[in-house]
């Protein structure tokens, strides 16, 4: 049979580009640059799903797009694979988390292959691997001299369950957001890094244009969470004086405005001040509270109901410094220890959880600036920060509230008594975890004669990396609570460069410092000398094009930012920021299938009958509903429902799964197919029909699929394209064009399928033949291959030039003008378009003659290519 067979087409020519290196990257002075990249994956258990490629096949199409506009294009692929799961895994499995690594990673690497992606294998990265994780402990030892990378004793999030610590950012409502599994703060010696330090850069980086002309095409919503996490707020501090003594604290306000209505203050729990300033008469009550207080998390103390805020006097007071006012200084868990100076003073009258406070604890409640008419400010809190005007504050009287925080801090600052404050809510970010399968630290702890750390640390040599990780068989913490890697003695006891004896640091980096730089470890992949070399970072540059999920808006996204920012300070890379363009790929759903027991049954086993109403019972509810969805070939019911593709609703589709019964051109054109590249979609297998059947009738455009002798040939093509194919071409040509440049990826292949629906089986010219092969070859670039080398080409199609459109081709041939009589419609006539006046007239007159007969025109209005309208009298 001569019908379109991707069984044997895309074998073929994946053999073909690995063989000619096709697509190798080059680092070719005479062309422009351009550098796509999709978010290397985790190499998890279950590989891909039909979820991934989306992103991948969108990076794709515009690698291959650019490729032909003649672009030097970069269009990587590797592994993220060091991390949790695979230690896990090792774990339950008894295999070792490397070997379990390499085989998943090995499944992927089959799986992307078949789908045909442009890449360039030969600068694969592995996280896991010595080879690149060395070049990320040599990073790490840069942060470590420019005084990036500190050890401190430090509240963290200890989760039980896994035996380890976990970032701010891993967090959620008291749980480790990976596993739902329950996390309690502990003071533990942990690495910080002090991303802090470039809080503001990281802040206005997100909105500016830079030196370089570079300047950030992110989607809004991202930036706006980047500027969330990293929080800029300005105030101010004030000092405010502990009545009785000469100690004093420090509040951080963002309203230095209401000062002269802070009616009490409040120290955290933790706040040094706390156990000194207290009376006697309130010690026990106080201490009491700190000791509770102190073991809740930060979050709960901060999402705590108004209505719980709890907290104690302290007995002791201080002066308010704008009216020189007694006012009692509370400690309550409200006032986090972390942020600011973890003191502040409270306004009940303009800020809704001191209001809620002052009116559990009864405390003065005085409002500084104008309230609405009829706010009673006793019973609810006021919350403005322009439009109104102030009061009760002594001379600032009468001020415009928005001109008030100015003057206020000038005048603080101008009587000694504050001072202008920027915050940031963004923290130093904790970078070390007690597991196993992470990047060892290069460094290492001397040791004294009884072979007890001295505290002194020293960094191992560069030319000493990597620092590899040993061999253990246990992965779970040490009976003392070591990490894992204090197993592994051998490893653990070494001398210093000096000569000392030293002890390795046991702890490893956590998941995101791999992904912290790999897409510079790409520029270099193999360099053995450096962790790329600046010859080729500077070529490649930043990523102009970078496409992975929103879940990475800020945790990779902003310590990748950061990572980018210092090296740039240390002249390793050339712009300051690394992602230039960012795009974010929507979610992909599928139906899932419960059972009433609560298990999920893959969408390959059900079956759809006549319906039936079942009680399904979750572990919270019991709900009737109706199914007509059941088990294939039982009597078992289940419920559908769609849901995030994955493991957990068990809804996965295997990419393999779909190439074999449709082909990667097929999946991929899908992918882009079913919507807007940013929105979220449901996975349906069964739209990969519709799409086979464009491909077969691509294929039947061009190939003689009949028995006849002819059959596998190319069929016979006119000298000349119709008029009305020529413009279904062009308008595909410019619609693939715009819509990969501005990736609507979706609406080219509606452009391409109406072409092949007005070829109506009949070939266009050669050259227009070919232009629609080039066109379609982002997309399904082993058919168009295929059927560019049934054309008589010997080389891939992959560096023709890419199509132009000719603008005149997509103008109509004929329009549709109104003619009215008196303003009345009384018909229409088609007439060439850019047709003359008089044409146009004379057309229309001939279509109302019957109205017009034995009339006088008195006038003839025409509306070009719209309408003729005659006046008669
Ligand atoms: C007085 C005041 C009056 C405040 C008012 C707000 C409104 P953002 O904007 O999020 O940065 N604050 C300061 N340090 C705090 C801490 N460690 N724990 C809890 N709250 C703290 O928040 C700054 C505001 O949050 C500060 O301004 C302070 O309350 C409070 F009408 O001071 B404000």
């Amino acid at each position: 049979s001569h019908a379109y067979d991707p069984a044997t087409i895309e074998p073929r020519w994946q053999a073909y580009w690995a063989e000619h290196e096709t697509f190798k990257a080059v680092e070719d002075p005479s062309r422009e640059k351009f550098y796509a990249l999709g978010m290397f994956p985790y190499p998890s258990g279950s590989g891909l799903h039909v979820g991934h490629p989306e992103s991948y096949t969108a990076v794709d199409l515009v690698a291959r797009y650019k490729r032909m506009k003649g672009f030097s294009v970069l269009n990587p692929m590797g592994f993220d694979s060091f991390g949790l799961p695979a230690e896990r895994a090792a774990q339950r499995d008894g295999i070792h988390p490397a070997v379990i690594t390499d085989e998943r990673i090995e499944y992927f690497r089959t799986q992307l292959r078949r789908l045909g992606f442009a890449y360039d294998w030969s600068r694969e990265v592995v996280s896991s691997h010595a080879d690149y994780y060395r070049w990320t402990q040599y990073i790490f030892l840069k942060l470590y001299e420019k005084g990036l990378a500190y050890l401190d004793e430090v509240p963290v999030w200890w989760c039980e369950a896994q035996g380890t610590v976990l970032s701010n950012e891993e967090v959620v409502d008291n749980r480790y957001v990976e596993t739902g599994d329950p996390v309690v703060r502990r003071n533990m010696k942990q690495w910080m890094l002090r991303i802090t330090e470039y809080a503001q850069e990281l802040l206005d980086d997100l909105d500016q244009p830079l030196p370089d002309g570079q300047e950030l095409d992110w989607p809004e919503g991202v930036l706006e969470m980047q500027r969330q996490w990293i929080g800029r707020s300005e105030g101010a501090e004030v000092t405010f004086v502990i009545d009785g003594t000469d100690e004093d604290f420090v509040v951080y306000t963002t309203r230095p405005d209401t000062l002269f209505g802070a009616t009490y203050c409040v120290l955290a729990p933790e706040h040094p001040l706390v156990a000194r300033i207290t009376t006697d008469a309130q010690r026990a009550e106080v201490e009491a509270y700190v000791e509770k207080a102190i073991s809740r998390s930060e979050l709960d103390r901060q999402m705590g109901d108004a209505k719980d805020k709890t907290g104690v006097d302290t007995g002791a007071r201080a002066t308010n410094p704008v009216n020189g006012e007694a006012v009692p200084i509370w400690v309550a868990d409200y006032v986090l220890s972390s942020y600011g100076t973890g003191a502040i003073m409270a306004v009940p009258a303009h800020d809704e959880r001191d209001h809620a406070f002052a009116r559990k604890f009864d405390l003065p409640i005085v409002p500084t600036y104008t309230l609405p008419d009829g706010h009673d400010i006793q019973a609810e809190a006021y919350v403005a920060s322009a439009g109104e005007t102030v009061i009760n504050s002594g001379e600032f009287d009468g001020m415009a509230l928005e001109d008030c925080k100015a003057a206020l801090i000038d005048w603080l600052e101008a009587e000694g008594k504050g001072e202008r404050k920027v915050n940031f809510k963004l923290r130093d970010w904790l970078f070390s975890r007690q597991r196993y399968w992470g990047e060892p630290f290069p460094i290492l702890h001397i040791l004294d004669d009884e072979g007890n750390p001295t505290g002194e640390i020293v960094p191992v040599p560069v030319e000493d990396l990597p620092v590899e990780l040993p061999h253990v068989d246990e992965y779970k913490p040490t009976a003392t609570g070591e990490p894992p890697l204090a197993r592994a003695t051998d490893w653990l006891y070494t001398t210093a460069p000096d000569g000392r004896p030293a002890m390795r640091e046991t702890n490893t980096m956590p998941q995101w410092a791999g992904s912290c730089w790999y897409y510079l470890r790409y520029t270099d992949a193999d360099n053995t000398e450096l962790p790329f070399s600046q010859e080729n970072v500077r070529y490649w540059g930043d990523v102009d094009l970078y496409i992975g999920g929103v879940e990475h808006a800020v945790l990779h996204l902003l310590y990748a930012r950061f990572w980018h920012k210092v090296l740039f300070d240390i002249g390793l890379v050339p712009t300051r920021e690394p992602f230039t363009r960012l795009a974010n790929q929507g979610m992909i759903l599928a139906n899932s299938y419960r059972r009433t027991t609560g298990k999920y049954v893959h969408p390959d086993d059900v079956e759809q009958r006549p319906g039936q109403t079942v009680t399904m019972t979750s572990a919270h509810t019991q709900e009737e509903v109706r199914t007509d969805w059941f088990v294939t070939g039982t009597d078992t019911p289940v419920e559908q429902k769609s849901g995030k593709m994955g493991k957990s609703l068990n809804n996965s589709v295997d990419p393999l799964e779909i190439i074999e019964r449709f082909g990667a051109d097929t999946l991929r054109l899908y992918e882009m197919f079913m919507g807007p590249l940013d929105q979220t979609k449901v996975w349906n297998t069964s739209g990969c029909e519709g799409i086979h059947r464009f491909l077969s009738r691509t294929w039947r455009l061009f190939v003689d699929t009949s028995d006849a002798e002819t059959a596998g040939q190319l069929r016979p093509m006119p000298e000349e394209t119709p008029r009305e194919a020529r413009k279904a071409l062009h308008t595909a040509i410019k619609e693939a064009t715009t819509g990969i440049e501005e990736l609507k990826v979706n609406t080219p292949i509606a452009k391409m399928m109406e072409l092949v629906n007005t070829c109506s089986g009949k070939p266009m010219a050669k050259a227009d033949m070919e232009a629609f092969a080039l066109i379609l070859s982002p997309y399904a670039p082993h058919l168009a291959e295929e059927l560019w080398s049934l054309m008589g080409h010997d080389e891939s199609l992959a560096n023709e030039p890419w199509p132009e459109w000719d603008e005149s081709a997509l103008v109509e041939d004929t329009i549709t003008i109104a003619v009215q009589v008196q303003g009345k419609l009384r018909g229409t006539v088609e007439v060439p378009n850019g047709a003359d006046k008089d044409t146009v007239l004379a057309a229309a007159r001939a279509e109302v003659a019957a109205q017009l007969d034995g009339k006088v025109i008195r006038k003839e209005i025409v509306v070009p290519g719209r309408l003729v309208n005659f006046v008669v009298g």
